[in-house]
């Protein structure tokens, strides 16, 4: 499976072509609303205030409302970009934003708003993810849920899948939704922004997925989830908290009902388990700031940078489902390639369940 996106947040459209999307998969433009007002702008006063419409436009490899297994190209206009906002940052490089290495890179950049690193890109990340939950969940029954596991400092206290929803921040703990508002109308106040930690869950991924070294599954998810605007780390399992386990902590042990444990995080020698695949993300606060920072600008010169436009304070809050699209299409790809790897020999055994 192949997915380019194209466009620029501040250019006519931007889009995606999917290549490898097997035949007879039902989908239409409608389709693509739900998620990708889960991961819009101008929905919530915590986020930046850019309202798009974000219609998608289905250009090929659909007929009659189900995929035909040729290149699937998707179309979203952009409707509300304001480029004079970023007139008078043309010459500068922001602090903590791809200025500086587009241009070392390209010796041009479009420097309105993210340009083409603009988190903007991410909403047909998020169209292509469609399609794939829609294909695991019918072919496998997987499904691929996330949440936001920390906000700054906050973390969850208490868990529930159902709220996570209910929030505009993904958060699984409804006793804590207004301490973020609190959290996060202070921050917008300051003109300061914060990181965040997203967390994302795929069940029902059968065990054999993934190849012993160059297509090891992990390695694969945490490239597509590296690969997500301002992503600075990525985490299976247990992740970096396996540093200071003793190995009888972290080993998953097995029993004929199941897994004991999944600090694996579902994946062992590159390979799904069967258990759940776990993973999650570290974002940076976001570096378009109203407060000035010191940069340079084209002539090399110190200059002082303060961003104008409309800007997250925290993007983490609505990273979630763009998480979750690039786990999916990881996974969609994997099953795929899955099929043409073995003898289809069927279910082997033993096989135990996910977990005791
Ligand atoms: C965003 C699009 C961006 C910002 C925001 C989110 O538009 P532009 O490229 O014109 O700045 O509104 O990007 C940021 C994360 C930010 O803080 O600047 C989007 O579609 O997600």
């Amino acid at each position: 499976l192949a997915v380019t996106t194209f466009g620029e947040s501040h250019g006519p459209a931007i889009g995606c072509v999917i290549d490898g999307c097997p035949p007879g998969v039902a989908i239409a433009p409608e389709d693509f609303r739900a998620d990708l007002e889960r991961r819009a702008t101008g929905r919530s006063r915590h986020t930046s205030q850019r309202r798009e419409k974000d219609e998608v436009e289905i250009l090929s490899g659909v007929y009659e409302g189900r995929t035909t297994g040729t290149p699937i190209a998707l179309l979203v206009r952009n409707t509300d970009a304001r480029s004079k906002d970023y007139a008078d940052i043309e010459d500068s490089f922001r602090p903590s934003h791809a200025d500086y290495t587009y241009w070392q890179k390209y010796g041009i950049r479009d420097p309105r708003g993210g340009g083409r690193s603009s988190a903007r890109e991410t909403t047909m990340r998020v169209a292509a993810g469609v399609i794939a939950k829609r294909w695991l969940a019918e072919q496998f029954g997987i499904s691929v849920r996330g949440h936001l596991s920390q906000l700054g400092e906050l973390q969850p206290r208490g868990f529930d899948w159902d709220v996570v929803e209910d929030n505009p921040f993904f958060w699984p703990d409804a006793s804590m939704v207004e301490e973020l508002e609190r959290y996060m109308d202070a921050l917008r106040k300051s003109g300061d922004s914060v990181g965040a930690r997203v967390t994302v869950i795929a069940q029902g991924v059968p065990p054999g997925w993934g190849e012993p070294v160059y297509g090891k599954l992990d390695a694969e998810i945490a490239q597509a989830l590296m690969s997500i605007n301002a992503v600075k780390g990525v985490e299976v399992g247990a992740g970096f908290d396996c540093v200071h386990q003793l190995g009888t902590e972290h080993r998953d042990e097995m029993t004929p009902d199941g897994f004991l444990s999944n600090n694996a995080g579902g994946i062992l020698g590159g390979i799904s388990s069967g258990q759940d695949v776990v993973c999650s993300l570290a974002l940076k606060p976001t570096s378009s700031l109203r407060l000035p920072g010191r940069s340079i600008n084209r002539a090399g010169e110190a200059v002082e940078v303060v961003t104008k436009g409309r800007h997250d304070p925290c993007v983490g809050i609505r990273a979630t489902p763009i998480a979750e699209a690039m786990v999916a299409l990881v996974l969609m790809d994997h099953a795929l390639r899955h099929r043409g790897q073995c003898a289809d020999v069927g279910e082997i055994s033993p096989r135990i369940p996910s977990q005791a």
